[in-house]
């Protein structure tokens, strides 16, 4: 399959993404105040990087391109000096629609010279093309390239990009690991948490499963599921926790879950007693999602694989979302 290709590409996609900001660095300093805007997976990624430039201490908000088009005066829209337009195809109507909605400047980012880049008043083109209907390792390579710009734009040193291409490397070791858990337990829905910048990866990793393996997953900030939301786990479920910084009440969520009977799958630097563990390596969090989501898209690819299904062209889905 195209998608698994794809998602091992992510070591060379991270190569293609520091390429691709070193052609941009000299012509773009990005400024404070940044709205992000994409759809589907283009979207998740779009609050990831909303919130890197939070935690950089820029200003940064996402919307849905839609949202932006159709209901910006309901959101926290204040005065953006650049629209950052994500696509991967660079030809969605609504982000090219998005982009006409306030007159500033645009950068586009994007894996082609698209109606997109050429719409753009700035176009940071990461090499990263796909044939799969969904979005992998240009997703993690989009993320990496335009932390690096970040970075570099708010004085701060960018990161080495050969070994952050390493760390992924090291994490694609576990696809068999992941292979054999879908394997051994066939859980018929899974709970994706994270905190922070590790939230956006869990709503990524919900819709992969839903787009890859048609298959029913939610997303939840980390601690937020007790209220309420954890009743739908039982011993059929599966529980994804993407953890940076574990601390006790991650080790109280996970006998949580699996007092009710619910399987844990933990992606941290630590082991906290669940039943399913992936060790990453201590990054610096804004890397978290770079080394975690290769693995959601492996768990997803298999879970597809294993229900029969092809992750390449899912049923309903297109490419490219126009009318
Ligand atoms: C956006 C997108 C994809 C999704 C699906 C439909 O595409 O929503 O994220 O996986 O293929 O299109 P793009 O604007 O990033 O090309």
């Amino acid at each position: 399959h195209a998608t698994l290709k794809e998602i091992r590409k992510t070591p060379e996609g991270i190569l293609k993404a520091q390429e691709a900001f070193e052609r941009i660095k000299e012509e773009v300093t990005l400024p404070r105040n940044i709205l992000y805007t994409g759809c589907g997976s283009s979207h998740f990624l779009s609050q990831l990087l909303a919130m890197a430039t939070n935690a950089l201490g820029g200003k940064g908000i996402a919307l849905p391109c839609s949202e932006l088009v159709y209901s910006r005066n309901y959101y926290a829209i204040n005065s953006p000096e650049l629209i950052v337009a994500i696509s991967r195809s660079g030809e969605t109507t609504e982000v090219l629609k998005a982009m006409d909605v306030l007159n500033i400047k645009k950068l586009g980012l994007t894996a082609y010279e698209s109606t997109l880049s050429k719409k753009a008043d700035y176009a940071l083109i990461v090499d990263t093309p796909e044939d799969s209907v969904v979005m992998t390792h240009s997703f993690t390579a989009f993320y990496f390239s335009y932390l690096q710009l970040l970075r570099e734009s708010y004085g701060l040193q960018a990161f080495n990009a050969e070994e952050v291409s390493r760390l992924t490397r090291d994490v694609l070791k576990n696809e068999g690991y992941i292979r054999e858990l879908v394997d051994e337990f066939e859980f018929s829905n899974v709970i994706f948490l994270g905190s922070g910048i590790l939230y956006p990866v869990a709503l990524e990793a919900m819709l992969k499963m839903k787009e890859m393996a048609i298959f029913w997953s939610e997303a939840y900030p980390m601690f937020e599921v007790r209220h309420g939301f954890k009743s739908i786990a039982d011993d059929n479920s599966l529980v994804v926790m993407l953890v940076s910084d574990p601390f006790e009440w991650h080790e109280k969520l996970v006998q949580e879950f699996q007092g009710q009977g619910a399987k844990v799958m933990v992606i941290s630097e630590k082991e906290l007693g669940s039943e399913y563990y992936l060790q990453v390596a201590k990054v610096d969090e804004l890397l978290m999602p770079v080394v975690t989501l290769p693995i959601i898209q492996l768990l997803a690819y298999y879970k597809a694989v294993k229900r029969g299904m092809n992750p390449d062209s899912p049923r309903f889905l297109e490419k490219v979302v126009r009318w």
